[in-house]
């Protein structure tokens, strides 16, 4: 198979075509905000920062905003869609269930990030245009990336508010306790079958990223994943997005069924960085959460290949976290099932010490448990 791949960041070449700085905010459209705000807070231990409803001058919709570290969800739902953007989000949960409408990236220069993509064959959804209250002003642009999903650019350097003008600060919506996560780590989305190629491309020209090493092909998809694989990441690695495509193979790819119940392709995992994985599983198993299970036999031979991590194996059986090492360190995590009643979207808690990578080496763990879970749905 030929790949090109490059480990190299932009800055030991030339400089940056799409400077990031990270994301943003990952946005969910939901049929009810509010009780998304209490979930996220309770099981993923978040904290509200911000809020925009009809208290505060928002008829139309009510938008919760929830951080952790600098993790930043916004769960929106529609009260009465009288604008576009209301009847957006009602056909939205309508067509696709609870899921995500926008990765929203935060760049230096919003309108030189629209142009540079638009330039380069994206479709603009919304000019730059600025907003403006008593904390400053966030200039924001929109591009369209696969399925219904956006790409919001944000430039919030001259902004000192709780999110955006519009929205209020607001109390967290339970009594805070010890941060579970700390940063997005990657956003992964699931295309159509023979397409995983062209938003490799998509991204390669219009956000200059570039592919990162791991990806999974036809050899691995036959064998047992039924899922094609790739990597794009910005120069700095500080934003990197995984593109799956469904593969034939044994068994009816999980892909296929993300397709077929979400509707289309879409966000199908936000993995969270933590850099205590067995206290985060813990407390999030302890507030209902449910992980994806992983056989014994697993850990049976894991000190074979996975060698001495920090957590001893006993505790990864307890809590099913997985491993994988390559030349540059190990990984361990974990991947929650389904957060809604459509098997669609779902998150992955990720401890890195050293790799880069995303998880291959447990492919093969992780992909049967996910087909146990789908022959139970009676979905494979
Ligand atoms: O982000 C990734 O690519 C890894 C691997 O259903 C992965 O987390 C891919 C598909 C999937 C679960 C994990
Ligand atoms: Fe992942």
């Amino acid at each position: 198979m030929t790949q090109t791949t490059d480990h190299t960041p932009h800055t030991a070449r030339q400089a940056d075509p799409f400077p990031v700085k990270g994301m943003d905010a990952v946005v969910f459209a939901v049929g009810n905000a509010r009780q998304a705000a209490h979930y996220y807070s309770t099981a993923f231990g978040m904290k509200r920062v911000a809020y925009a409803g009809p208290e505060n001058g928002s008829r139309e919709t009510a938008s919760y905003v929830l951080e952790s570290g600098s993790a930043r969800f916004v769960f929106t739902t529609v009260i009465k869609p009288t604008t576009e953007h209301g009847r957006f989000l009602a056909d939205h949960v309508a067509e696709h269930g609870d899921g995500v409408v926008d990765l929203a990236i935060e760049v230096p220069d919003a309108r030189a990030a629209y142009a540079y993509a638009v330039e380069h064959g994206a479709t603009g959804l919304s000019e730059p245009y600025e907003l403006t209250d008593e904390h400053g002003t966030v200039v924001l642009a929109a591009i369209a990336t696969y399925g219904k999903t956006r790409h919001t650019l944000v430039d919030r350097s001259a902004y000192t508010g709780p999110y955006l003008p519009g929205y209020a600060a607001a109390d967290p919506v339970v009594e805070p306790g010890p941060r579970r996560f700390q940063a997005i780590d990657h956003c992964v989305g699931n295309v159509e079958l023979g397409k995983m190629n062209e938003w490799v491309s998509f991204y390669n020209n219009v956000m200059g990223f570039t592919n990162m090493k791991e990806f999974v092909g036809d050899d691995i998809a036959t064998e047992y994943s039924a899922l094609m694989s790739k990597v794009v990441a910005d120069g700095h690695r500080k934003v990197k997005f995984p593109l799956n495509e469904p593969a034939i193979a044994k068994k009816k790819s999980q892909i296929d069924e993300y397709l077929e119940f979400y509707g289309g392709p879409g966000v199908q995992h936000i993995a969270l960085a933590t850099n205590d994985i067995v206290a985060t599983v813990r407390a999030m198993r302890a507030a209902g959460v449910q992980f994806l299970d992983t056989p014994d036999s697993y850990y049976d031979t894991l000190g074979e290949w996975a060698g001495e991590t920090r957590v001893p194996v006993e505790t990864l059986r307890e809590l099913k976290i997985l491993v994988d090492r390559d030349e540059d360190g190990y990984l361990l995590q974990i991947f929650t099932k389904p957060v809604q009643d459509r098997p669609t979207v779902f998150f992955e808690m990720i401890e890195r010490h050293g790799s880069m990578g995303f998880g291959k080496g447990n492919f093969k763990a992780l992909f049967e448990a996910i087909e146990r879970e789908q022959e139970k749905r009676g979905n494979l």
